[in-house]
């Protein structure tokens, strides 16, 4: 008798289990990095609120080719969500470079905080420029701020002559490491390391947590901090699968990317200082620089012709988004102003 029972409950769960959803999520980066922090808990959160009925599989960079490979399996619907940095969408959709435009987000965090969360720039105009690709556009959030690596001391602008920044490989990052003085070299991410050692480039930037991973403290002799730039991320999905789903599912996607925003601004952080420790203790010699106030301003000053070069190459969409970012971020910073240093809830 036992067995009818069991014999029943097999062909009665069997349906179910055979339908159960998968979720391809793809990352830019390795295990153990930001991004897939983030999406290990979208998967938590998500298996968790659909009691089992979907199940995410996390892909990091390389089990499904390269970054930009990633994006153009997410356009097509071949996975469901992936990791589409701007650094690496540049080509495809040129607006999203304005997060390449150095000092554009605020030297506060909360502010950055607020404005990812909300933003009707970013969850609007901008989401329109994605969905024209076949992308949703779900979350932008930043992974750390950006850090120089090089193979010798860079101050000024014109330290950088005759330098070859690697960059990634959005036309905004070429623009920017020119006009900064330097010769830009876009190379994927997982040629940087061989290129650092065999000296086809002088140097490259990335978040700490990024660097420690990719060992890149290992072939530099400096570590640079110029507050130019927060790495920004952004996360999508396919377009068409993602408005064919019941508004129910479409609500508990949003909102749990909503809760990430939230959840991974301390986890960059933490991740930002635990990895410095680890480099620093790997690699003494390393020398650690933070540019002075009027060393930045020369920076930023060159990087004026940059936000031209923006609106040049993106016209009046571009525009659009560069001075409406701009206006947010002043707004939220006016905001906390007003508020004696923090931002009034919202
Ligand atoms: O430098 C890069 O190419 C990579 N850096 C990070 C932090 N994430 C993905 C990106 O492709």
């Amino acid at each position: 008798m036992w067995w009818k029972i069991a014999l029943m409950w097999v062909a009665l769960w069997l349906p179910f289990s055979a339908h159960a959803e998968e979720w391809r999520f793809a990352l830019e980066e390795l295990s153990g990095s930001v991004q897939d922090q983030y999406a290990q808990e979208f998967k938590r959160r998500i298996e968790a609120k659909t009691n089992g009925e979907v199940t995410v599989t996390i892909y990091p960079v390389g089990t499904l080719g390269t970054a930009e490979d990633v994006i153009e399996l997410v356009a097509i619907g071949a996975i469901k969500f992936a990791h589409a940095s701007p650094g690496n969408l540049g080509t495809m959709i040129p607006e999203t470079q304005v997060f390449l435009v150095p000092y554009l987000l605020s030297q506060d965090n909360s502010v950055n905080k607020a404005l990812f969360k909300d933003s009707k720039v970013i969850y609007g105009q901008l989401g329109n420029a994605y969905a024209a690709k076949g992308l949703q556009l779900l979350a932008m959030y930043p992974e750390g701020e950006m850090v120089w690596t090089t193979n010798r001391l860079i101050r000024t602008p014109e330290d950088f002559q005759n330098f070859k920044m690697r960059v990634m490989t959005s036309p905004m990052l070429i623009q920017s490491y020119q006009d900064f003085g330097a010769s830009p070299t876009p190379l994927p991410f997982g040629e940087v390391y061989g290129g650092l050692q065999l000296g086809q480039i002088d140097g490259q930037e990335n978040p700490v947590f990024a660097i420690e991973e990719m060992k890149f403290y290992e072939v530099q002799s400096h570590m640079i901090w110029p507050g130019h730039q927060q790495f920004t991320t952004s996360v999508v999905a396919n377009n068409v699968w993602f408005d064919a789903q019941p508004e129910a599912r479409k609500t508990l996607i949003r909102e749990t990317m909503q809760e990430l925003t939230e959840y991974i601004f301390p986890v960059q952080q933490a991740f930002a200082e635990q990895r410095l420790a680890t480099i620093r203790e790997r690699n003494p010699e390393l020398q650690r620089v933070e540019l002075n106030a009027a060393e930045r301003a020369a920076f930023r000053k060159a990087s004026m012709k940059t936000r031209e070069a923006f609106v040049a190459m993106t016209g009046e969409a571009g525009q659009a988004v560069l001075s409406g970012l701009i206006a947010e971020i002043a707004a939220l910073e006016a905001a906390m102003d007003a508020n004696g240093g923090t931002l009034p809830p919202q």
